[in-house]
């Protein structure tokens, strides 16, 4: 599945229009087989200026307009997703690899954001308080921002474009999305849809193709007010430094390096499994894969016993078929995995499973790699610290839940974090004194789209989702009415 030429080469949409753009061309690529799917072309700055001019002309009137219209288009957003369900998840299959079900579940998640921020047309509350002089009252109300620049990653191509668009155009502002390079074309395909089938005020949602430097004029032109990234630590910060030339705000999704800690009462059937799905969903392509566990020294062999045969039952395949678990989504992601591995063998670690590409000829063309598990692994190596963002499990015994929340809060990530534990002493403990934003206790990953997704440290800044994603893409103003 991929889109004719035609589609991609007019993959710039700016003030309800479809553009030619005149930057380089970039392959996007099938990570099961290594085919050239399409080539979609990188905005120059000077079209990225372009795409913010159509937002911002757009935005003064998109704001006034009434806040359950905009919730009416989100709807009817959310109504073309579901739509297109399947033909989108065949995309996302195609560029990302991920398994067929997988992908519509993305699609469900996508749908979710959409709706769920629908639901806020008319619940946006303001204040109004007691002014300190006569005749006077004050007012204060959550504005639009004004443009949105929105930077997405590869992993959720469509979900995580969705938990922007939907906070963003609720609030009032309008957006210039810009896609990975490396999954463009379901973001392409849905905006076809939306052009198509929805009659959005030109302007309201614009579209840049491209690579890094697409994304960087977005965050250097003093047009973009905010922006929303979710991406890598290194290009978080990156964004931020740029974006204090103009003060522009922003909210970053850095990734994390999941601790999951199996107490000595965990329940094995519940976490095995748990962790399994929290480490393999997405070939581990996801901010909260389990990337670190620590097991209870009375439960090690148990639980390593019990997992690596959980992983080695995993099925292999192309995203089509619906196997378990699909190619990892890029040439880039799989040396970056199988590295991990190198150095960690190099430091002494013990592969006990997996470590390596599947050795069939199947597999011979993609970016395939087995799930792996690894012991004698200790804190300060690279594969306890870094975020390996494939199916690398590392295994690690401890000896007091003390010693276990020591090792887990020592991470420059703190974004997600797993306990299993039938002890409510032990669970209460852990919840409290984990520094992660998001801890998953006696179940695998998945964030609610009305709960909160945010990370301490170096996982981001400024958190996603709910009622307190929602708001950051809004300013508070006060409104002094002297009726004297
Ligand atoms: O990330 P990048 P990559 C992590 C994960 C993965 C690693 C590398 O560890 O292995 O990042 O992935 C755009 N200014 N996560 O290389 O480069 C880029 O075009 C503005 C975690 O894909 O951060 C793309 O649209 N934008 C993660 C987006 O940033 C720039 C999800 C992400 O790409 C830019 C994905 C720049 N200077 C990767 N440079 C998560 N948090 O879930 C690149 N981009």
């Amino acid at each position: 599945m991929t889109l004719t030429e035609a589609e991609t080469a007019e993959s710039f949409y700016l003030g309800g229009a479809w553009r030619r753009s005149t930057g380089d061309a970039i392959p996007v690529i099938n990570p099961a087989d290594e085919r050239v799917l399409a080539s979609v072309p990188s905005a120059t700055a000077d079209e990225v200026h372009q795409a913010l001019l159509a937002a911002k002309s757009a935005q003064r009137g998109w704001a006034r307009t009434p806040s359950v219209v905009r919730g009416g288009y989100l709807r009817a957003m959310a109504d073309v997703v579901s739509r297109h369900r399947d033909r989108l998840a065949e995309l996302i299959v195609s560029e990302v690899g991920k398994p067929a079900r997988q992908a519509a579940g993305e699609l469900d998640f996508a749908v979710g954001f959409l709706s769920y921020n629908a639901e806020w047309d008319r619940r946006l509350e303001g204040e109004t308080l007691p002014a300190d002089v006569p005749g006077e009252v004050i007012q204060l109300s959550h504005a639009p921002v004004g443009v949105v620049g929105a930077i997405c990653p590869w992993n959720f191509p469509l979900a995580v474009l969705c938990r922007k668009l939907g906070p963003a155009l609720i609030t009032g502002n309008t957006v210039v999305v810009k896609p990975s390079e490396i999954s463009p074309l379901s973001t392409i395909e849905l905006f076809r849809l939306f052009d198509a089938e929805l009659d959005l005020p030109p302007g309201v949602i614009n579209l840049v193709t491209g690579d890094g430097r697409t994304g960087q004029a977005i965050v250097e032109d003093p047009l973009t007010a905010m922006v929303t990234f979710t991406g890598h630590r290194d290009t978080g910060k990156a964004i931020m430094g740029i974006a204090a030339r103009n003060l522009t705000r922003v909210a970053l999704e850095l990734g994390g390096k999941a601790p999951a800690i199996i107490w000595r009462d965990a329940d094995l059937d519940v976490a095995v499994p748990a962790i399994v799905a929290a480490r393999h969903t997405n070939s581990g392509q996801v901010c909260t894969s389990a990337e670190r566990v620590f097991v209870h020294q009375d439960l090690y062999q148990p639980f390593v016993d019990a997992y690596v045969s959980a992983v080695q039952q995993l099925t292999i395949g192309p995203g089509a078929r619906d196997p378990d678990m699909g190619p990892l989504a890029s040439a880039q992601q799989l040396a970056k995995t199988a590295h991990a591995v190198d150095v960690a063998v190099s430091e002494g670690a013990q592969v006990l499973t997996g470590g390596a590409a599947p050795t069939e000829a199947a597999f011979s063309q993609g970016y395939w790699f087995t799930p792996t598990v690894v012991t004698d692994v200790r804190p300060e190596m690279v594969i306890m610290r870094e975020e390996t963002f494939g199916p690398v499990t590392p295994v690690l015994p401890v000896g007091s839940l003390e010693e276990a929340i020591d090792l887990a809060n020592d991470s420059r990530y703190g974004l997600s974090a797993y306990v299993f534990s039938r002890d409510y002493q032990s669970v209460m403990r852990a919840a409290e004194e984990l520094e992660f934003g998001e801890i998953y206790i006696n179940r695998t990953l998945g964030e609610s789209i009305h709960a909160h997704h945010a990370g301490y440290r170096e996982s981001g800044i400024g958190g996603e989702d709910g009622k307190w994603g929602l708001l950051r893409y809004t300013q508070v103003k006060t409104a002094y009415h002297h009726y004297g």
